[in-house]
């Protein structure tokens, strides 16, 4: 731990795996201490509602109401809606479940009546019971664009719609030019006891790049000379859930823990100053370090709590 030990800790997620990571963080940290930067790459319109996954994937996994087997949307679930728009021949390949669309209506008036997003994920954290700082990245859309064979989709049409069958050659992350980065982040990078900031295992294509290019993020982390934990979303070649080992493939990268790290070292050079892997990947361990990065060998895979509580203390001892 750093001098600045009681300081914030700064959480980077997008998708389930960084969720479950931040789980096991607000475990472990007082809740005033855990800030988490939500990527928003992923929202979208969709039937005249907002949809933020990456915010309500966090906001539902520690507010203990996540459906754990989906690892998206609310635990006891119904689709009474969803079926009352199938009978309205409405798009219903995105599945909105009917506690589900609460959020998306209550989100979509607060925004209507001129709440920023940020405004509104902290309301809607306050009344979810969750008492950690959750973050958009932005409050400026900055939607993710998937360039595929089948020409360039938005995010959820790649990833759910079509189920990321398409083959993947880029990304791109429309107006990430002008958008600025939410201004809690930006006023945490200036704070002189920010005590570290920890990048989850997402994807890290469309979950942390769109954090780190936004605004310049990466270098003001970098001129934070704060220390900066990463843990990757690959191991013995699969990631443990969505596209990321696919994309890799897809983009001629190795599918390795190692391909992950070596992404970050090229796009953020001197950002990451320890690399997490698991014990299954140990032989990576000096090929990461020659990129200039700690590394350190532990069990990353996340089941039950105790386990994402015990990789949030590696976490936080490596700050
Ligand atoms: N993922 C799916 O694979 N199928 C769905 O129908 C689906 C609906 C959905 C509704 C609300 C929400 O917050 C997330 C939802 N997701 C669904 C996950 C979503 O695609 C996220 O972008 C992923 O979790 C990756 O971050």
């Amino acid at each position: 731990m750093s001098t600045t030990a009681a300081g914030p800790v700064l959480a980077l997620s997008g998708g389930v795996g960084g969720a479950k990571l931040c789980l096991g963080l607000s475990d472990c940290l007082p809740a005033e201490r855990l800030h988490i930067a939500c990527n928003t790459g992923d929202d979208f319109q969709h039937l005249g509602l907002t949809i933020c996954p990456d915010i309500d994937t966090v906001l539902y996994t520690l507010s203990g109401r996540n459906d754990t087997t989906r690892g998206w949307g609310l635990a006891g679930e119904t689709w009474e809606v969803l079926q009352a728009l199938q009978t309205l021949e409405a798009d219903t390949w995105f599945r909105l479940g009917d506690r589900d669309l609460a959020t998306h209506l209550w989100r979509a008036g607060e925004l209507a009546r001129g709440g920023t997003l940020s405004a509104v994920t902290a309301e809607l954290a306050r009344r979810l019971g969750v008492r950690a700082q959750v973050y958009p990245m932005s409050d400026d859309p900055v939607p993710t664009l998937v360039q595929t064979d089948a020409g360039e989709l938005a995010f959820q049409e790649y990833f759910v719609r079509e189920q990321c069958r398409p083959r993947v050659s880029g990304f791109r992350f429309r107006d990430i030019d002008t958008a600025r980065l939410q201004p809690s982040l930006a006023a945490l990078c200036s704070a002189s006891d920010l005590a570290g900031v920890i990048i989850c295992p997402s994807n890290p294509f469309v979950s942390i790049d769109p954090i780190l290019q936004l605004d310049n993020f990466w270098q003001t982390l970098r001129q934070c000379n704060t220390r900066v934990v990463a843990v990757a979303p690959i191991v013995a070649g699969q990631a443990l859930k969505g596209p990321a080992a696919k994309m890799m493939a897809e983009l001629g990268m190795p599918v390795t823990a190692g391909g992950v790290a070596e992404h970050y070292a090229r796009h953020y050079p001197g950002l990451v100053t320890t690399f997490v892997i698991d014990h299954s990947d140990a032989t990576l361990a000096a090929e990461i370090a020659a990129l200039g990065m700690e590394v350190q060998v532990r069990s990353t895979v996340m089941q039950e709590r105790a386990s994402k509580q015990a990789l949030a203390k590696t976490c936080l001892e490596l700050l």
